[in-house]
């Protein structure tokens, strides 16, 4: 097939209904890439030979090397369906977990998604993850399941086999699609109550609570991956096939003469054919009966398969002319049979058509967007769209339109940046002549030279002829003169030298983006929204439709002007330049690199909201330190990992207060990509890079009951009285009392204020949730802050507060008992950061403030406390940041404050005064009584106090009150059996039977733990489900490739944390210990080991005996 022009493609952008914007998303290695190469191959930019070997749209090279993809990208397709003609923005997308946040990316841009599916992996984890990604997005999928072939070649199934097997992989998908549907149904109907409630509320008591209610009586058959709905195809890529059913309905309703509208609901599914009375009859298997579509589609497929790979030239002949198709002699004598399959298959059932039609048909145009997707991008965190201004509010008329009428607002929404070389792009290299413009140059050419014979006939030869513009002469048209190809040949290579020099130092940067309403121009100015813009603040502060010069933009918070530079038509590894690009369309822009750092919503209106964020499914894990090689390349390095940061959407590039440069990424594979575009691309100096840093997290837990070797904990007799009391030296600190309890109590250098404070292990679900929730925890904390200031607060949508009301409810119900009796109301902070795992419960009297402030029963707090309590807060969040063991953050853990005196105003003493006990304490109530009994001069008594507590030699009290808070925290850890918890991956492994013990090995080396084994039904490999800490993980995917010969390979994802169970400071105390251990103890304690090891990079003391007994060695033989 010919190539599209550029300009037919210009003329398809506009007809919008004709656009489908879809990603191929799948498990890694399911053939994502190489189905998009069958695609590509349709409109004639590969051959159709190498259609399936090239992977053209991986075109980095560590792709091509590892056979993976690592970045989306996209390419315009053509496609012509009857009358119709589509433009299809595809966009491939990576299936490893590494790079999972590519396809956040992608997801945004689409309207639909090809999910595909190895015939023989069958759903993978990355297939529900991906699944569940284009849910989120509210984006429609197809389906296509792929590799068939090796359900023919590889497991030898019988078409009868294949047939089940297959239903089974419906099956499974269509259940993972299921409990997606079902949790949004029963959250809306959820939802729909509460609002019913408020209405009419509990007008009758005893209705009967019918959980099922809300699933009956919604339609849900669209959702689910049917053949008979024309959602599935099956394929082979790399063969070149895939067929949906209704190709075969079609075929088979004039060979037997049944409606086409009657074999398209029969042809899957348990029905057979009887043939004698011409009928379907729906049957069942047992009577020995093959389904319809055994007979009439797999059959053909497996005899064909059968008859190519057993060279019988008779039946492919037969097939062949039967089918009517033309194969070239140079395919059928290939002495690859696979070539001849190709050549036959990919005639008889060409993949391109069969995709390309299912999406065209079943997926979605840029105008059918739902109002509910609308929504949802518009309404950032907490807000409901009706809390939206109305300028905004009227804006997703304009999205729903999606329309590109002049006097439609453009809106616009980033993705992602990528990099590309600036030789690449269009405006710096040679294009091929289009026929017209040829045409045109041989034209001038001609006249040309024509003027010149007349010149040299009319002997002037004075003058010569007028030089060309520039522009015009990058081709050889082949048709000048020698003459002037020298000339022209100069002016090349001037331009392009400068170029070529301007181009070697730079990396440009491309927005992935796409038009949802109005026509983007090249040229064009508009603003770009950051994250943080918000529209109701600053909205009065622009004038609408205001968009003009940047000088005099006033200044708005997260808003900016740019111009848009360049416009390009993504075609894979090219990119085209264009005028403008209207509506429902995706586009590279250039010249936003100063602008948008990673993602951005642009538009020429400011009401327009930005973007909700991208759901990012991976969490940024692995640490490492980058430094040059020679420390004069330092610059270079900060810059290259600037535009690393840019470029990639999940890394993370941080300076740490050691002044390391610290790289964060997804996984080792990630790991590695972002290493070498670091080395070769962006800092192009030569780096070294240090060990991952592994994090761990640091907790205490319950008194143990029973002690190392299994032995009832106080039976025995404490023998190591050595090491008991070297212990408590390390703790003792002066002027501290920490009581047998574990409660600590300690002052302010002053003497002003004392603190008493306990450390306790928090349950385990109340970890979690508080790790679930950390987002709403954040939102709650704005909520806090604004409501303090006094601002005025923004409208919270009903949900949110129904979401922290459910939340503290869950806290209150794993929080029973005694010692937790009113914490969930008294909790006063979540740490560190203000969002973390651990909390801050105030259990003093007349203290008020707590984190559930925003739930409306606010009391306006007037004690002596408010001026301080954010140095106690502070002095927490300092103490949950980093743990005295090796100063990691803290996890799990409630410090109660359980007193937190101050001494009475005015009676100050100085402050070098040592006895603290003379000093009247007062409780909230005195104070209370006190502030009562002198109302009359409060300025009077703020001054004083302000002067007497600022003014100490101890520097000023807040601060001191932030460091005591801190030292006590830590005290009151280290009061308790203190932890470290170490990262968890989970990985799931298929490998298969022979290779099993080897995967085990390298599993418990690693000190993994195998959670499941189970075998996938219809085949010999097994599937094998394991947990694996972080820090034994490097290594482990090429190691268990290794040591299987690559039949097992593993992908890794960050779970959870884990509680490390043995005591990194134990040391033998008991008789038993010391038998079983030995004295110095010295046999492997895993967490010590790991928690030395941090110190050490840390630069922290460690308490390590190398060597105790010195004695000198001598050898036997010496001796003699
Ligand atoms: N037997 C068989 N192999 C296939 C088929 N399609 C793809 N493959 C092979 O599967 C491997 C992976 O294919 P890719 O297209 O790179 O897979 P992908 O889904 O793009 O992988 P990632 O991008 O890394 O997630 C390649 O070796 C392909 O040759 C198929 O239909 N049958
Ligand atoms: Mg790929």
């Amino acid at each position: 097939m010919a190539l599209t022009s550029v300009g037919k493609m210009v003329g398809l952008q506009k007809k919008t209904s004709g656009i489908r914007n879809i990603c191929i998303l799948a498990h890694v290695d399911h053939g994502k890439t190489t189905l998009a190469d069958c695609l590509i191959s349709s409109n004639g930019i590969i051959s159709s030979r190498l259609a399936g070997k090239l992977r053209y749209l991986d075109s980095r090279e560590d792709e091509q090397i590892r056979g993976i993809t690592m970045k989306s990208s996209a390419i315009s397709l053509h496609f012509v369906k009857g009358d119709q003609e589509y433009l299809i923005n595809l966009i491939d997308s990576p299936g490893h977990v590494d790079f999972s946040s590519e396809v956040s990316t992608a997801v945004r841009l689409c309207d639909g998604c090809i999910i595909v599916v190895d015939a023989v992996e069958g759903v993978c984890p990355q297939t529900q993850a991906v699944l569940r990604q284009a849910w989120l997005e509210n984006i429609r999928p197809v389906l296509v399941i792929n590799k068939i072939d090796r359900l023919i070649v590889e497991l030898k199934l019988t078409p009868q086999e294949a047939y089940l097997h297959l239903k089974n992989i419906l099956e499974q998908i269509n259940a993972v699609t299921g409990a997606l549907f079902t949790s949004k149904v029963l959250e809306e109907r959820a939802e729909k109550e509460t609002e019913s409630e408020s209405i009419s509320d509990a007008a009758s008591g005893d209705q009967i609570y019918d959980w099922s209610a809300g699933l009956e009586d919604t339609d849900d058959s669209h959702l689910y991956f049917a053949p008979d709905h024309g959602n599935v195809v099956f394929a082979s890529a790399i063969d070149g096939w895939g067929f949906g059913i209704e190709h075969f309905a079609k075929l088979y309703s004039q060979k037997i003469g049944i409606k086409p509208a009657v074999l398209l609901k029969t042809l899957w599914g348990d029905y057979y054919l009887n043939t004698k009375a011409k009928k379907i009859m729906k049957g069942d298997q047992s009577k020995g009966k093959k389904p319809l579509f055994v007979q009439l589609v797999l059959d053909n497929i497996w005899s064909l398969y059968e008859a190519v790979m057993k060279r019988d030239k008779e039946k492919i002949e037969k097939i062949v002319t039967s089918l009517g198709l033309k194969i070239g002699a140079r395919e059928s004598r290939h002495a690859d049979p696979k070539v001849h399959l190709n050549a036959i298959c990919s005639q008889w059932l060409p993949i391109s058509d069969a995709v390309l039609s299912m999406v065209c048909n079943k997926l979605p145009s840029p105008l059918d967007i739902t109002a509910e997707r609308v929504e949802k991008l518009m309404c950032v965190g907490a807000r409901t769209f009706d809390s939206l201004p109305p300028e905004t509010q009227e804006l997703k008329s304009a999205f729903m339109k999606c329309s590109s009428e002049g006097t439609a607002p453009v809106i616009v929404f980033v993705s992602k940046m990528f990099a590309v070389d600036a030789k690449a792009l269009p405006h710096n290299k040679p294009r091929p002549l289009t026929q017209e413009e040829i045409a045109h140059r041989r034209e001038l050419a001609k006249r040309r030279h024509a003027e010149k014979l007349a010149a040299n006939q009319g002997k002037e030869l004075s003058e010569k002829p007028p030089s060309e513009n520039s522009s015009e002469v990058t081709g050889n048209t082949g048709d000048t003169k020698g003459e002037e190809q020298q000339h022209t040949g100069q002016v090349e290579i001037v331009t392009s030298k400068a170029m070529k020099e301007e181009a070697d130092n730079k990396e440009s940067f491309i927005a992935f983006a796409r038009v949802f309403s109005g026509v983007v121009k090249r040229g064009q100015k508009i603003f770009v929204l950051g994250p943080k813009y918000d529209p109701a603040e600053s909205l009065h502060k622009v004038r609408a439709g205001y968009c003009s010069a940047t000088d005099d933009l006033p200044l708005v918070p997260h808003m900016s002007c740019c111009t848009l530079e360049n416009l390009y038509l993504l075609m894979g590894r090219e990119l085209e330049d264009l005028e403008e690009v209207p509506a429902g369309n995706v586009l590279g822009i250039g010249g936003l690199q100063d602008f948008v750092l990673k993602s951005a919503t642009l538009s020429t209106s400011p009401a327009c909201p930005p973007f909700t964020p991208l759901n990012f499914e991976a969490t940024p894990i692995v640490r490492v330190a980058v430094e040059p090689k020679h420390p004069s390349d330092m610059p270079q390095l900060v810059r290259g990992m600037k535009l690393l940061n840019q470029a990639d959407p999940c890394v993370q590039v941080l300076i740490q207060e050691t002044g390391e440069h610290v790289l964060v990424t997804a996984g080792e594979v990630h790991l590695q990509r972002c290493l070498d575009d670091l080395k070769e691309r962006f800092a192009k100096v030569q780096i070294s890079v240090s060990a991952p840093i592994i994090p761990f997290r640091e907790t205490i837990t319950r008194p143990p009951k029973v002690d190392m070797v299994n032995e009832e904990i106080g039976k025995q007799q404490k023998v190591a009285v050595i090491h008991q009391t070297k212990e408590d030296q390390n703790k003792i600190p002066e002027g501290i009392q920490v009581d047998s309890d574990g409660l600590v109590t300690i002052s302010t250098p002053n003497k002003q204020a004392t603190l008493s404070v306990r450390a306790m292990p928090l349950p385990e679900e109340v970890t979690r949730l508080l790790e679930e929730n950390s987002d709403l925890i954040r939102t709650m904390e704005q909520l806090n802050t604004s409501l303090n200031e006094d601002k005025k607060t923004h409208d919270v949508s009903q949900k949110t507060l129904d979401r922290i009301k459910e939340f503290k409810q869950k806290l209150e119900q794993n929080l029973q008992g005694r010692k937790w009796r009113n914490a969930v109301d008294q909790i006063w902070s979540f740490g560190p950061r203000k969002c973390g795992p651990n909390v801050l419960v105030y259990n003093f009297e007349g203290y008020k403030r707590s984190v559930w402030q925003c739930l409306g029963n606010t009391v306006k707090e007037v004690s002596k406390y408010r001026d301080f309590d954010n140095s106690i807060v502070s002095g927490f969040q300092l103490a949950t940041l980093s743990g005295p063991m090796c100063e990691e953050p803290l996890m799990g853990v409630c410090f109660t404050v359980e007193k937190w005196e101050m001494n009475k105003v005015g009676e100050m003493p100085s402050a070098s005064s040592q006895n603290s006990e003379e000093y009247e304490v007062c409780s909230a109530n005195e104070h209370q009584d006190s502030s009562q009994s002198v109302p009359k001069s409060p300025e009077k008594i703020s001054k004083h106090k302000g002067e007497v507590l600022l003014a100490d030699c101890y520097g000023p009290f807040s601060g001191q009150l932030i460091a005591t808070m801190k030292e006590a925290c830590r005290y009151a850890l280290q009061a308790k059996p203190q932890r470290l918890m170490a990262a968890m991956y989970t990985c799931e492994i298929m490998a298969t039977a022979e290779v099993l013990g080897r995967v085990y090995a390298v599993l418990s080396k690693r000190e993994g733990r195998v959670l499941q084994e189970e075998m996938k039904e219809g085949t010999d490999v097994f599937i094998i489900k394991a947990v694996l800490p972080v820090a034994e993980s490097f290594g482990f995917a090429d190691e268990i490739r290794k040591r299987t010969s690559g039949l097992a390979s593993p992908q890794l994802v960050f779970s959870h944390w884990e509680i490390i169970s043995s005591d990194p400071f134990w040391v033998p105390t008991t008789e038993e210990e010391y038998l079983h251990f030995g004295e110095k103890a010295d046999s492997e304690n895993q967490a010590r080991k790991y928690m030395n090891a941090v110190r050490k990079r840390k630069g922290l003391y460690v308490e390590e005996k190398i060597v105790e007994h010195a004695e000198k060695q001598r050898t036997l033989s010496r001796n003699k």
